[in-house]
Parts: structure tokens; C-alpha cells; sequence
């Protein structure tokens, strides 16, 4: 849970008036029809998808399911070439499973009664209802769905894509397919001297990763000696946890329970420090909220580089002040365009940036837009819901599961009575063999609703 992503969420709450936002809403509605047109053209489509990663394909394969559309009716767009699952990554730097495991081409993810531009959008006419592709080809729309997911930008820690390319370097960073396994191989070559892990301030991506990489890297160093949790003063591997927060954790409970393994391990948290640059000699500085700099030496270094919007949505009329897609953090719906969703990682909401999140949010944008379509206003609510099973080592997970607010909302907390503040070995399981599973053969299908479980019906209808 990313603290910053809260407040992003407020300071663009307090810019938009409820008489702006109702002012623009009647001009969206005489410009923007939600009523559907006869599909005839090529580019006319009743759905047009923007990203085709976790949540678009969810999305548009639950969409098909309902059995509402004809062939081409839905139209996903995106760049990509090859599909990740990237909850796997941690899996990969902690030297549990192979990330080749968890690439396919993105081709064929696509059912192909969904026509597919493979193509980047470039600009949003939502008053016309159009989507620009960067081969400027015009896309038009009765319904809008947006989830291109956010760009991290390796380039925003001065030094870091340099260490990140050097193979001798000890720098690697768990955000990016060709550097995951980088973090195992600098991990298992390490013998003595000081390891860094870092987290910046503001959003990123599944915000418990970059200590679950530092609690497997522990593991590691514990199984083959050289580490001792008993007397880590002694032992030839240091551990510090740098983090542009204040907490280890953006919800308390779990916060707590980190703090405490923190602690018991002796590892040393480095608080509201946040890694500016990394220079040669293997140095690392921080600035601190006073914008004083500290500078830390390392010998092995796990960074995590600064995320946010992609370009394209940031400076489209679907943004907000801090450029995501402004939705109704409970409907999804856009809050100027009502035949405009978000979710996933680009949309305004207020909750950590997950796969988990996008179980419990794709069902609700799939029954709103399919009630919108049929005339209704009567919309599905997305209560927050996210979870982070935090991979801790010695074969657990501490699975955290919470909606908006922070609070807690556990799956097996409330089927069995017990408490997920407590590291498990049957959470660990979930998190190494079976999620990995269930995503590629039912999640990209559209037929996995997390704590819900199978989706064996039609989504929404
Ligand atoms: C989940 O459904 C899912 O998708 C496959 C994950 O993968 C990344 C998760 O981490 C979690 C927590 C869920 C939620 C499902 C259950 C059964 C708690």
C-alpha cells in the first residue's frame, strides 16, 4: 500500500468542485452518447479496451463471457509483445521459480473473437468518442474501459539503468523481466559486506515487493551461513531496508507484524529515506523529507525506481491533477465521461496497485458497463479490496488482504477464524504454485474472481 498514492487521490479530490464536475458531466452527456450505435465501420466498436495486461484481459474476457457481443464487437489495444505475470518476479529474484515461467506471447492471451489492434493509443477524444492509435488510426466507442497500467521509470534514480545494464555490478532491481533474476544471481554470489533494499516515496507497484525480495535474500543468506539472526552483529552480511516511507507498510496491522520480523532479524530500517542517485565507489544517496543527503555505502544493492502514469493518459482530458484516470473510486466510472471506466494500476484509486485488486475490480467495471449499455444506473461498488502475500522467508507468507481505509478484510480470516497477520506455509503456497496457476489458466480467461473464487456464470448479468 503505497502511503503517497493516498494523498495523490486527495489533493485531486479537493481541485475538482462538485458544481465543476456536475457542470461537466451535462456538457460530456450532450457530446458523449452512452446509447449504442450500429456497429458498421471497422473501427466502430461497442467496447474498446485500452491495455491488455492483467486487467484488460480480465476485462475483455469476462465481457465476451456475458454473451452480450458479437465477433469484433470488443476491441482491446496494445503495444506489447509478450505478456508477463509479474507477481512472479519476486518469485524469480528469490530464486524460487524461472521467470521464463511466467512470459507468453501476448497474441495469444487474445480470444480471437476480440479484435485486437497491436498498437499503442495515442490520444482520447472522449467527446467524440474516439481513441487515436499511434499509426493514426481512429477507434470510436460506445464504452470505454482504460487499464494500460503505469510506466516505471528506471531513469528517475540517477546511475541506475547504468548499474542496472553492468553484469558487474551488484545492483539489480526486481521491476523489470530482464533484471528479476539479476537480483537472484547478486543475491547468491554474495558472501560479506553491507546489502541495501530500497522502496521510494510514492506509488509503486505491489508495495510490499521490495522487502519481499530482502526477506527471501535473508532466507538465502540464513540457509548457507551467513547470516545469523541470533547474533547478526557478527555475521559477515549486514541488511538494511531503506524506505522513502515512514512505516514498513502502508496498513497498520501488517506494519506492526513487519516492524517486529524487522527487528527480530536485525535488519536496520533506514525511515523516509528516499534513493536519489547512485554514484560510483558503490555509493547510495538519499534525500530525506528535510531534503537533507545522506549517502550510504553498499555492496549489494536492490533498487526500486519511481512509477507513475504513462504520458499518454497524464496528459489526456481523462486525467486527473496527478495524472491517472480519474474514476469514482467505488463505481470506476469516469468522473466527467460517463461511458468511461479505469481500473488497475492507472486509475485514480486509492489502494495498492495488485493483481489481487483487479479480481474484485474487473467484475464490477464488467457489470456497470454492461448495465450502462442496457440503460441502467444502478452501479456495482468496489470496496478497495487489494492483498500482498509478503513472501517473508523460511517458506511463508504473511498474506495481507485489505479494502480502502487500510482495513483488513481476510479471505481465510473469515471462512476459518484465523489471523493472516501471522506468516504461513499454506499462504506460501498459494503465492509460489497456485496463484501463478490460477492466473494463467483462469484470471487471463476471465474466469477467476480471487476470494470469490471459479467465475462459473456470466459476469454482470
Ligand atoms: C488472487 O486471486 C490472485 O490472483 C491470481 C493473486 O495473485 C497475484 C493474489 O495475490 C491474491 C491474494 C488473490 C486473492 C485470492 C484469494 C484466494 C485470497
Amino acid at each position: 500500500m503505497a502511503v503517497a498514492a493516498l494523498s495523490h487521490i486527495t489533493q485531486s479530490g479537493m481541485a475538482q468542485t462538485p458544481a465543476l464536475v456536475s457542470t461537466a458531466r451535462r456538457y460530456a452527456r450532450r457530446y458523449a452518447t452512452v446509447s449504442p450505435h450500429p456497429v458498421t465501420g471497422n473501427n466502430q466498436h461497442k467496447v474498446v479496451i485500452v491495455g491488455a495486461g492483467t486487467a484488460g484481459l480480465s476485462v475483455s474476457h469476462q465481457l465476451l463471457r456475458s454473451g452480450q457481443f458479437a465477433e469484433k464487437d470488443i476491441a482491446v489495444i496494445d503495444p506489447a509483445k509478450w505478456h508477463h505475470y509479474q507477481p512472479g518476479w519476486t518469485l524469480a529474484a528469490g530464486g524460487l521459480r524461472n521467470k521464463d515461467e511466467f512470459k507468453s506471447l501476448l497474441a495469444d492471451q487474445i480470444d480471437p473473437k476480440l479484435k485486437f489492434y497491436h498498437d499503442s493509443a495515442s490520444t482520447f477524444s472522449p467527446a467524440d468518442n474516439t481513441v487515436t492509435l499511434s499509426n493514426g488510426d481512429k477507434l470510436t466507442y460506445d464504452q470505454l474501459i482504460v487499464a494500460p497500467g503505469i510506466k516505471t521509470d528506471f531513469t528517475s534514480i540517477k546511475g541506475l539503468p547504468e548499474a542496472l545494464a553492468d553484469p558487474s555490478a551488484p545492483v539489480s532491481s526486481v521491476y523489470r523481466y530482464d533484471t528479476c533474476d539479476k537480483a537472484f544471481r547478486t543475491v547468491s554470489a554474495f558472501k560479506s559486506g553491507q546489502a541495501l533494499f530500497t522502496q521510494p516515496v510514492g506509488v509503486v507497484k505491489c508495495a510490499g515487493a521490495p522487502q519481499k525480495v530482502m526477506w527471501l535474500s535473508w532466507d538465502y543468506w540464513r540457509r548457507n551461513g551467513l547470516y545469523s539472526t541470533s547474533d547478526p552483529s557478527s555475521s559477515p552480511i549486514k541488511i538494511t531496508f531503506a524506505t522513502g516511507l515512514p512505516v514498513m507498510f502502508g496498513v497498520p496491522k501488517y506494519s506492526a507484524v513487519l516492524d517486529e520480523l524487522r527487528k527480530q532479524r536485525g535488519v536496520e530500517g533506514l525511515f523516509e529515506h528516499d534513493l536519489l542517485r547512485i554514484d560510483s565507489g558503490n555509493k547510495a544517496t538519499f534525500r530525506k523529507p528535510s531534503g537533507e543527503e545522506v549517502t550510504r555505502h553498499f555492496d549489494l544493492l536492490h533498487a526500486v525506481p519511481k512509477m507513475g502514469p504513462h504520458g499518454f493518459i497524464k496528459n489526456s482530458p481523462l486525467a486527473d491533477e496527478s495524472g491517472y484516470v480519474s474514476v469514482d473510486t467505488s463505481t470506476l466510472q469516469h468522473k466527467i465521461y460517463p461511458n468511461v471506466w479505469a481500473l488497475g494500476d492507472a486509475a485514480s484509486l486509492p489502494t495498492s496497485k495488485t493483481a489481487a485488486a483487479i479480481t474484485a475490480q474487473a467484475p464490477v467495471v464488467v457489470t456497470n458497463v454492461l448495465r450502462c449499455i442496457a440503460g441502467k444506473e444502478n452501479w456495482d461498488q468496489y470496496d478497495g479490496y487489494t492483498s500482498c502475500p509478503l513472501t517473508v522467508g523460511e517458506k511463508k507468507v504473511l498474506l495481507a488482504e485489505f479494502k480502502y481505509g487500510g482495513e483488513p478484510k481476510e479471505t481465510f480470516g473469515q471462512m476459518f477464524g484465523i489471523d493472516q497477520g501471522v506468516p504461513r506455509r499454506a499462504f506460501y503456497h498459494l503465492k509460489k504454485d497456485f496463484f501463478p496457476w490460477v492466473y494463467r489458466n483462469y484470471m487471463v480467461k476471465g474466469m477467476w474472481g480471487g476470494p470469490k473464487g471459479v467465475i462459473r456464470g456470466r459476469v454482470g448479468v
